[in-house]
């Protein structure tokens, strides 16, 4: 079987050569799924990990639009149609300096087997920009959003792909690229989610990230008869996920006691309180500051900044029951996997895509801690995502109760399957395996079930 993963990694690197993020995530799940291979012959002879490998479509365009200055500026933007064995493509819009084809690809690749997991039918997409939010006004914001959708609106529908958002885009730029598309087509549909409440949005689609996380961690926990409760969390990040992973966690009865964002981190050894977390979710989303700023606040808090020169990040090395990196992708190198091992770490739980190299999660998985990878364990987002499809569908917002269990549900069942499926063909606790090999089967059985597309 090697020589299948020979192969399908040389096949990658040829022929997206640089696109290192991409290869990883191939390379992560194709060593999962050779466990599988041997009982499903006829995958090997569909080639449907090479045609898994190949996205259905990759769409890259140009997004010009006019700054506060009158200048006009050019940015890249994607979209990455990777696979629809089981439903429209979904899956969020990035805006961040660092989005480059390599990013977009690994995470719409990602995306297809967290879909696949979700038990919803859900294709796989991911796409986004290389436009820097940071800094810009809301004008600048809303100009580039629509220009952004004005090309973008060709390639999308309800039924067809179904964007959301991801780093750099939330609840306001959701709102500008939806007011475009309505104004084009002239159609209020459900083509975009994370809609605002009030026009076409679900409950908890903002929380759903990071509060599914909060659910599969406790019911990682409750195998080995423990909870959450007076646990000592690391959370990275200041986001989205972040925020309301936090949240839960607090909710939970454990101890957070950090966050972070591009510049550094900040540590705060009395845990932050509900007071605290406000400040936070205050300076990030009203202000758009940054997160050194919370000292400004509570001076007892230490900062770190982001010292290029550093091979690793501080906030890895504080002790701790359990982390949650809720940042970015390889945001947790070997070294920071060894440093939160040696200071006792028993969990890890993914909140954003990839955030741990490849050697971290060989490093987690051979010291035996419960590792939650994020196509797992941070899929309550697009989950509620696919609910908030359905409610379109019908014209109606169910009550926040009712959303709240369907993710309850649905994270039970992920975590479920992930522990059959690792039992099956590795170890009950290796999630890795167990997600991959799901989210492989389901997808490979649909596209074989649906002919040579
Ligand atoms: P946000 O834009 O809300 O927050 C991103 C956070 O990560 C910010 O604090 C940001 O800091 C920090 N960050 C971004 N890039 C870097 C970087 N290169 N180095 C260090 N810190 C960085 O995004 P989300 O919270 O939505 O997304 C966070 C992660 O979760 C991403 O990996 C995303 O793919 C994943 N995810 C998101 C889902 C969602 O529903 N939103 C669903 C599932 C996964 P700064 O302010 O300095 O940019
Ligand atoms: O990575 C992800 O799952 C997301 N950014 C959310 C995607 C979505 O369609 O809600």
């Amino acid at each position: 079987m090697k020589t299948t993963i020979d192969s399908i990694m040389k096949k990658v690197k040829d022929k997206n050569p640089g696109e290192m993020e991409f290869h990883q995530a191939v390379h992560e799940v194709m060593c999962s799924v050779e466990r599988a291979l041997d009982d499903y012959p006829n995958l090997i002879y569909h080639k449907i990990a090479d045609r898994m490998i190949e996205p259905e479509r990759s769409i890259i365009f140009r997004v010009p639009w006019i700054d506060d200055q009158g200048e006009i500026q050019v940015n890249r933007g994607f979209r990455v149609e990777m696979n629809s064995a089981l439903g429209p493509y979904k899956g969020g819009l990035r805006f961040h300096p660092s989005v480059n084809l390599s990013i977009i690809k690994f995470l719409a690749f990602e995306q297809v087997f967290k879909n696949a997991l979700t038990g919803l039918n859900l294709g796989g997409g991911k796409g986004g920009s290389d436009f820097d939010p940071k800094g810009k006004s809301d004008l600048e914001i809303m100009k580039f959003c629509q220009s952004f959708m004005t090309e973008l609106y060709r390639h999308i529908g309800e039924n067809t792909d179904v964007p959301a958002g991801d780093i750099g885009v939330g609840a306001r730029e959701i709102g500008y690229l939806f007011g475009q598309y309505k104004r084009i087509r002239n159609e209020f549909t459900g083509v975009l989610t994370g809609k605002g409440a009030d026009w076409g949005g679900s409950f908890l689609r903002p929380e759903a990230t990071g509060y599914g996380l909060v659910y599969f961690a406790a019911n990682m926990l409750e195998t080995k008869r423990d909870t959450l409760e007076n646990k000592t969390c690391l959370v990275s990040g200041s986001g989205n996920v972040a925020q309301f992973t936090a949240e839960k966690l607090l909710e939970f009865g454990a101890k957070v006691i950090s966050f972070s964002d591009s510049s550094g981190c900040i540590i705060d050894h009395d845990g932050f309180t509900i007071e605290k977390l406000a400040y936070v979710k205050e300076l990030k989303n009203v202000f758009r500051g940054r997160i050194a700023e919370y000292k400004d606040r509570y001076p007892h808090a230490e900062y770190y900044r982001v010292n290029p020169k550093d091979t690793s990040n501080p906030l890895w090395n504080q002790e701790a029951d359990c982390a949650f990196p809720c940042a970015t992708q390889n945001e947790i190198n070997e070294k920071d996997a060894c440093h939160l091992l040696e200071n006792g770490v028993l969990l890890v739980a993914e909140g954003a895509n990839m955030p741990t190299s490849e050697r971290g999660v060989e490093m987690f998985i051979e010291n035996n801690i419960l590792f939650a990878p994020g196509k797992a364990a941070n899929a309550g987002g697009v989950a509620v995502s696919g609910l908030e499809m359905s409610q379109n569908g019908y014209r109606m917002r169910w009550p926040k109760k009712r959303v709240d269990e369907e993710l309850h549900k649905i994270m039970k069942r992920i975590h479920t399957i992930c522990r059959d499926y690792a039992k099956t063909y590795s170890s009950a606790d290796n999630y890795v395996d167990g997600a991959n090999i799901a989210g492989f089967l389901k997808t490979a059985n649909a596209m074989t079930d649906q002919g040579y597309v």
